[in-house]
Formats: C-alpha cells, structure tokens, sequence
C-alpha cells in the first residue's frame, strides 16, 4: 500500500496511520542471534502535546536507560507534516532544566525558533506554531538550551520533522515503508546501558565521541528489507560525530536530496561525508542481492582526532523477499536556481578558532556566544557571500537559522560534491578549510543564530546572533506584476481601520503581509502563510497604535511590494 492512499489532507493527521511497524521499547527481536530490529518512534498525532520529561526506555536489550525524552520517547516522536500546513503544538516542560524546542532546518518566526533566549522554563509550557511553507524534506529537531544543548540531545531529545508535498509525487519516488528515516547517533560504551553526559576537557575540545553506534535509538541495528529501490532519509542527530556514509561492499547510492530537499539531479556516489545537524536523503537498490544476503550500511575511515573517523557499522540490511516499491530513481528533478556569486552585495567572514585545552573556548571572530549581543546586522534580501575559516584541525558543521543557504566552493574550489550542491542549512567546514557560502535571508526578521552544530563547541560558547534587518526602503520593491498585484488599502486616510487587498496570480504562493512604521520597525504582523490564485484582504485595526504614517509590506514568493497607510485618528 503506497502511503498516499491513506495519508490525510491535513496537519499530521496522517501520523498514525503509518505503515511502519512502530516496535515498543522491549519489542526487539533477533535473528541468528544478531542484532536488534530497527526501531520507529511513534509519529505525534494531531492535538498530541510535546511533554518534556525525563524517562526510561529499553535500549539494550533486557536493561533499562534513563533518557530526556519528549512523550517518553527515545527517539523523540517523528513529526510529519503537509507543505501548506500550519504547525502548531503545545510543548510543557515537566522536567527540572529549562529548555526549548529548535526547529532545525526550518523557517519559522524569530519567537517560534527554540533559541537559548527564549527558554522555556520547567513547570511552564509554550504553544510553537508556524506555517510550513518551505520545500519538502527531512528536517530535525531538538532541544536548545543555553549551556544545555548537548546534554539534552546526546540524553535523547531529538527526533525527525518530515514536509512532505504532493508535488514530489511525479517523480514516482519509493514512499510509504520505502521510504525510511534514519537518525545516526553515538553513545559510549563505557556508560552503558546509561547515556551518561560527563565530557572530559579533551571532550569538550573534540566533541563528545561515542563508540556505539546507534540507529533511531537502535543498537546492532538491523533491517529487513525487499530486493527494491528505497529511499532513506539520513539524519546525524549526534553530537560531535561526522560520518562517512557508504555500503560495506561500496556500492553506489544515489544523492536525492540535501538539508532543504530534493536536489536538481540524482547524483551516484560511493560514500559521503555527514556531519552533525546535516541531512541527506539516498536511495539504495537492493535489487542485485539475493535473498538470504546482507549488506551494510558503514561509516568507514577517515582521517579526525582523536576517535573521529573511526570505522562504525551503523545498519545491517538482511534481505528477505522480492516486492517492489514501484519507485524510480528519477531522471528529471526540479531545477534549483544556483546563486551568482557576481551577485553578490558583500563578503562576510567567520573565523572558526579554539583556544589552548583547559581554556579552549571554541570562538568564531574572537568571540564567545552571548544572548544579549547582536553581532551581524544582515539587510534583508540581499546576497551575501559568507565566508567560514576554520583556522583549527577540528571539523565544525556550521549551522545557520533563518535561511537556507547554497555552498560556493571550498578552499576556492568552485567544483563541488553532489552533496554540497544543494539547500543546505549545515555546511562541513573541514580542518583548516575554507568554506564559502552564499546566503540571502528573505523569510523572517528579527534574531537568529549562526554556530557550530557540534554540540560541545557550541555550548562552549561557538554561537553568535545575527540579526535580520526588517525590509525597510522602498528600493526593495521588485516590480513582477505577473505575480501578484497590491492594491492601495481603502479606507485611506483611514480611522482605526483599513483593508488591505492584493491578487495572487500562481496556483499556490507563500505570502506575509506585515506592517512597519515609518523606522522600520515591524508593528504588527498580519498574515503569513500558504494562499491560494485570487484575491485576498486582510483588515488592519489600528486602534492601539498612534495616528501617523505606516507602510503595509506584502511578500508574495520573496517578491516585496509596499502601499503607504495614512492613520488620522
Ligand atoms: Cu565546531
């Protein structure tokens, strides 16, 4: 049964239905004797809160593990959600740490972001709501703590955000049980069957490094499977752990999708490197295996300090019978508009640094993280090109909110990898590497972060605010009629309120309409989501506000257009 016969048309309604077969803890069974059957956490249902607490899970067979768990669930529960929707869940923090939800990968409204500042404290609980109208794809979330980031994730808080849109349905893609989320984590042996969080100072310097991988919570993972095409949706949810993504007998896989989504093209390769916080979505033909034949799915070597780089089986695939999925790999994906680095309107440069160990704040630009600070004011819509150094022998997956962004080059090497080709929200920045990506913010204003998604660094301090200038001149405007028209608002002259009314030409657009004062600065935000081909309005009551001069701002698919509002009161 393909999931699309059963999936409902609206927010996460679709959820507990799934196909998967959803083991609960103590539900492991064996083959041979070898191995656990990989797990599935349970999909949050509609109206389902997300109750942060702590609780214990088997993890290891026959013994109990205390995580930080959301819903008692380790991993967290698979969120899986239309393109279109609006978002919204009650998070109640039951536990005794303060603590936030980051919605890592997607575009959300500054207070709807789970940054440190914003922290939810225990006993207090906070409704996350936002529209999903970015690209379909494999997201991730979890907590953001300030000074409590790693802890909690490497304890168990982290799980799948999944868009889906029903435009990715001509593509013929393996879906339903073909198409499996993968959440790659280490943990230490040593502590077992305890996710202890106690990293040494040389911890701290290269990132908390486990010896056991596990596979949604599964260790000795296995997974049976049919001699057809799958898609797999990879997620490095660990803490400081970058892998080297391959088949134990090399053979090649197809690159579908990066950070942000579907890439431009199916691009075959043998292995590839996945950092923490990024994604990657691969399909794998088991087709040439028998039945009776297992292959799997490694991490292999490669050069890192300390235990970075060492060779990890991560998931054995036992092949079982001979369905078929019915997927394709595709020939033709949408095409990706590619950034012109000549359009660019300046250079930023983010010097990635660590001190000596025992005082080894990890710093970009000399600096340490603090809330209160804004360090990089971004104008709104304009191409930048960002530049990361990273001046140590250390790797650091760098990590921006608010935007996706596209890699440029590395080194100045413009000739890139299939898997740097793409939307990407985290980037690798290899030992002393350059990175170059470009980057324009054209969603949200207000405060975001940029840090180093290796957790130990980033709660050591290497995280700074940059801050999303509200679109405030007029010269922002882009003329594109085709697109949408803006009507000037009627009353206008108006007294406590206007309406404001503009038409939408294409099928589907993501629109925000929000208003600003004569500084520049936002007022009110009035609308922001997913509309439809026609006409629209939206009424403005500005009786809480002072008489004046005030712009209405529509966003319609990053196209601007402003009308002047005249308040006489
Ligand atoms: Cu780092």
């Amino acid at each position: 049964m393909k999931r699309r016969d059963f999936i409902i048309k609206s927010a996460l309604a679709g959820a507990a239905l799934s196909a998967y077969q959803i083991l609960p803890f103590g539900g492991m069974k064996k083959v041979n004797g070898v191995g656990n059957t990989l797990r599935f956490p349970p999909e949050l249902q509609q109206g389902e809160s997300l109750i942060f607490n702590s609780s214990n899970v088997e993890v290891w067979p026959g013994t109990t593990t205390q995580v930080l768990s959301l819903n008692n669930s380790y991993p967290c529960p698979t969120i899986r959600v239309q393109k279109g929707d609006d978002f919204s869940v009650l998070f109640e923090n039951q536990y005794t740490e303060e603590a936030t939800i980051h919605w890592h990968g997607l575009l959300v409204p500054e207070l709807m972001d789970g940054q440190p500042k914003d922290a939810i404290l225990p006993g207090n609980s906070y409704t996350y709501s936002f529209p999903v109208f970015q690209r379909a794809g494999t997201y991730f979330y979890h907590s953001h703590a300030h000074h409590l980031t790693a802890k909690h994730v490497y304890k168990g808080y982290a799980g799948f955000f999944i868009v889906e849109d029903d435009n990715e349905l001509q593509y013929g893609l393996p879906t339903g049980e073909y198409d499996i989320p993968l959440l790659i984590q280490d943990r230490h042996s040593i502590y077992q069957p305890q996710f202890n969080y106690s990293p040494s100072n040389m911890d701290r310097m290269l990132g908390y490094l486990g010896d056991v991988p596990l596979v949604n919570g599964t260790p000795e993972a296995f997974f049976e499977v049919q001699r057809t095409l799958y898609r797999f949706r990879l997620l490095n949810g660990s803490n400081a752990r970058v892998y080297k993504i391959a088949f134990s007998d090399n053979s090649p896989f197809w690159v579908l999708a990066t950070d942000g989504g579907l890439k431009d093209e199916a691009v075959q390769m043998n292995s590839v490197y996945l950092s923490p916080g990024e994604r990657l979505d691969i399909l794998f033909n088991f087709n040439p295996y028998a039945i009776g034949n297992s292959i799997t799915l490694q991490s292999q070597n490669f050069s890192g300090v300390g235990t970075q780089g060492t060779q990890m089986d991560l998931l054995r695939f036992d092949i079982i019978g001979d369905l078929s999925s019915g997927g394709i790999v595709p020939q033709n994906l949408a095409p990706i508009n590619y950034y012109d680095i000549n359009d660019i309107t300046g250079t930023r440069t983010f010097t990635l640094s660590q001190g000596m160990m025992g005082n080894g704040m990890h710093r970009i630009n000399g600096l340490t993280y603090d809330m209160n600070r804004i360090d990089e004011n971004i104008p709104y819509d304009k191409l930048e090109e960002w530049k990361f150094i990273n001046t140590t022998n250390n790797f650091h997956p760098m990590h921006v909110h608010g935007v996706m962004f596209q890699v440029h080059s590395r080194n100045g090497n413009t000739n890139l990898s299939p898997n740097d080709r793409g939307w990407k929200d985290t980037v690798l920045v290899n030992p002393n590497e350059t990175v170059s990506v470009l980057a324009k913010f054209n969603d949200y204003s207000g405060i975001y972060l940029l840090h180093c998604h290796n957790l130990e660094h980033e709660d050591d301090g290497m995280m700074l605010n940059i801050k999303i200038d509200a679109p405030t001149n007029v010269e922002d405007e882009k003329a594109r009629p085709d697109t949408f028209e803006l009507n000037q608002n009627y009353p206008n002259p108006f007294n406590s309120s206007t309406k404001i009314s503009y038409r939408l030409n294409n099928p589907s657009q993501n629109v925000t309409l929000s208003i600003y004062d004569v500084n520049g600065n936002l007022v009110e935000k009035l609308f922001d989501g997913v509309q439809s081909a026609g006409a629209h309005t939206i009424n403005w009551n500005a009786s809480k506000y002072s008489s004046g001069t005030y712009f209405g701002r529509v966003i319609v698919d990053g196209l601007i257009k402003i009308i002047k509002l005249v308040y006489l009161k």
